[in-house]
Parts: structure tokens; sequence; C-alpha cells
């Protein structure tokens, strides 16, 4: 019989994503969306507009428990992703108290949801590398301590936890994925690999004249959403739950990623960047580097497209968006 995967965060990136991966591995897709989402479909759902037709959405809110237990207990998914959360950090230094709670409650009424109505259900947990933060070793794997610098962080930290505790009290197949920074030509406007892109694009067609950016100097692990999704699938396919960190053990700064972003349409990066105090966050995670040798050993997880191919991915797909919108 076809497995069943439920999807919160479907109409994101790696929602997106993932939901055609398990497509056409045959599961039966469903995905959870606010009623907002559904009223503008062609503004919030563009991620998934090819796939429509071949997945069933219900409208909830993660900030309700009554909505959350509705759809679990109807549903009884075998899998459960669970991506949804308020995820650009700075936000997250502007609104607090909404970050922690969608992030938290979110977590805990689906966690609360499979134990009392749908324990077979498997879960994956959306970890971040945030949630170490300043960081105490260099690279980062599953047994560095947690130093996270936001209320984001803090509530990945927390959603791990939950998820761990759940696992060991309760016998929930509950995993944490620790992904590290994950991009792609799906990412939104406001994380700084997609306004590079845009912008590189918008300013070769002539229509922007520079880009503001703030920290550049801040390093991260670069990887492609798509090869990311692969290894959320691999989490709930172990014998035992467990929890991995997912990266590529590379990193480049955003200055770089900026480079080489000018360098593809024939630009230099240092005609166009101005560095503005003004979007600098109040704390800075200033270096995250990935060391994903136990997704390596025990998934046979390994990433497939590198930087270069990644930024050359997000800029001439901008190219051809920007032309297309005008936008
Ligand atoms: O692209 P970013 O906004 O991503 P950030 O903060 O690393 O978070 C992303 O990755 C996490 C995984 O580690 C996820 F959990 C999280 O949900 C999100 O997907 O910023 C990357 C770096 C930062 O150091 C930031 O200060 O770029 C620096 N930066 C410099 N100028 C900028 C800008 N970031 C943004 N968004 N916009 C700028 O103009």
């Amino acid at each position: 019989m076809a497995k069943t995967a439920l999807i919160t965060g479907i109409t994101g990136q790696d929602g997106s994503y993932l939901a055609e991966f398990l497509l056409k591995k045959k599961y039966k897709v469903h995905g959870i969306v606010r009623r907002i989402a559904s009223e503008y479909e062609s503004h919030r759902l563009w991620r998934i507009k090819n796939i429509a037709n071949r997945i069933t959405l219900h409208a909830g809110s993660l900030e309700s428990y009554a909505s959350v237990v509705k759809i679990v207990q109807k549903i009884k998914p075998s899998e459960i992703y669970h991506l949804a959360a308020q995820s650009y950090l700075d936000y997250s230094f502007r609104d607090e108290f909404s970050t922690l709670n969608i992030n938290i409650n979110g977590t805990h009424y689906l966690l609360s949801a499979i134990r009392d109505f749908s324990p077979k259900s498997k879960f994956y947990f959306a970890g971040s590398s945030e949630m170490f933060g300043k960081v105490q070793s260099v690279p980062q794997n599953e047994k560095t301590p947690f130093y996270p610098r936001s209320s984001y962080g803090i509530s990945k930290v927390t959603g791990h936890d939950l998820t761990r505790n759940y696992r060991e009290a309760y016998k929930i197949y509950g995993c944490t994925g620790i992904l590290f920074n994950h991009e792609s030509p799906r990412r939104g406007f406001e994380f700084v690999t997609r306004k590079i892109s845009h912008s590189v694009a918008k300013i070769k067609l002539g229509l922007q004249r520079n880009l503001k950016l703030g920290n550049i100097n801040a390093y991260r692990d670069w990887g492609h959403a798509q090869d990311y999704v692969e290894a959320m699938w691999l989490m709930l396919q172990q014998k035992k739950p467990d929890d991995f960190v997912i990266g590529t053990g590379k990193q480049h700064s955003v200055k770089e990623f900026a480079k080489v972003a000018f360098s593809i349409v024939g630009l230099n990066y240092n005609d166009y960047v101005i560095v503005d105090k003004k979007l600098f966050r109040p704390s800075e995670v200033d270096t995250l580097l990935a060391n994903c040798s136990k997704a390596r050993k025990k998934l046979k997880w390994r990433p497939k497209v590198s930087f270069k191919n990644l930024v050359k991915d997000m800029v001439d797909s901008d190219l051809k968006f920007v032309k297309k919108t005008g936008y």
C-alpha cells in the first residue's frame, strides 16, 4: 500500500521539493496550508503549482492544537515532515514572541497529536545549524554543544529537545535533521543568496543600480535544497530514529557568494555592492561549517551540487525570472 506523507510548510522551498521527491516515490502527499495561502493561490502556492492536482491540501494552522489534531487524526500519515516555521532570522529579532510561539508550539502540538492519535507516524523535525550559533567547535557535528544567537535558534533547540523527549518518553519515531543553509531558485527573496542572485539579474538587465548587503564576512555552509530533502526522507527510512547534521563540509563568505554571482554575468562585484550597517544583526552567527560524516556513513547521503553550480543555478534562473516578470 502506498505510504502517506504529511508536510507542514509544503508551500516553501523545502516543502515543494520534498513533495515532488515523495510523489516520485509514489507517496500520497498531504500538506497543511494556512487559509490565507489558499486564498492567494497565485502568490503563495507558486512553488507547488506544477503538482497541485497530485497533492491534497488541508487548511489549518500550526498555532492551533485543535486544527493540528484534526488533520493528524484524519490522515494518520506514515510520515510527517515538520518544515513550517517562522524561519527568517532578521524577523526573529523584530518579533521574538511570535517566532517562539509559532515555532515551539507548532512542533509541540504535532508531537502531542502523534502520541495521542497516530503513534505509528514517523516524525521529521527541521532543525537548523542556527542551533550552533556562536559555534563551540569547528566543524559542527551532532555532539557539538548548542549556543543559539536568536529567538529562531532558541526555538529550534527547543523543537529538537521536544522531539528527542517524545522519542525517549513515548517511543515516537522522531528525528531532527540539523540542516545547514540550503538554497535554490525557490528560495525566498529575504534570504541573502536569493537577494544576491535576484539583484545580480536586475543589475545585469539595467533594472537596478547597486546591491546593499549587511555582514558580508559571515561564513555559511551552503548546499542545494534539492539534495537536502533526500536526506530528510532517508532519516525516516532507518531502523531506529536518530538526529543528523546535513551540510556540504565546505564554507564560503557572503562576499564570495556575491563575487561568484556577479562574475557569472561578467560583472565585478566591487562596482555594485555597498555594505550597509543597518542590515547587520544585533547578534550574528559568524561562521557555520558542517561535519556530516554520520549522515555519510549511516544514511549514505552525499550532496551532489557544488557551490559554483548552486550560485549559477540561482543566477541563471533569476535572469529568466526578471526577463519574464520585469520584477
Ligand atoms: O541568508 P540568511 O538570511 O540566512 P541565515 O540567517 O543563515 O538563516 C538561514 O539558514 C539557517 C540554517 O543555518 C536556517 F535555519 C534559517 O531558517 C535560514 O534559512 O543570512 C546568511 C548570512 C547572515 O550571516 C547574514 O547576516 O548573510 C548575512 N547577510 C549579509 N547581508 C545578509 C545580508 N542576510 C540577509 N538576509 N540579507 C542581507 O542583506
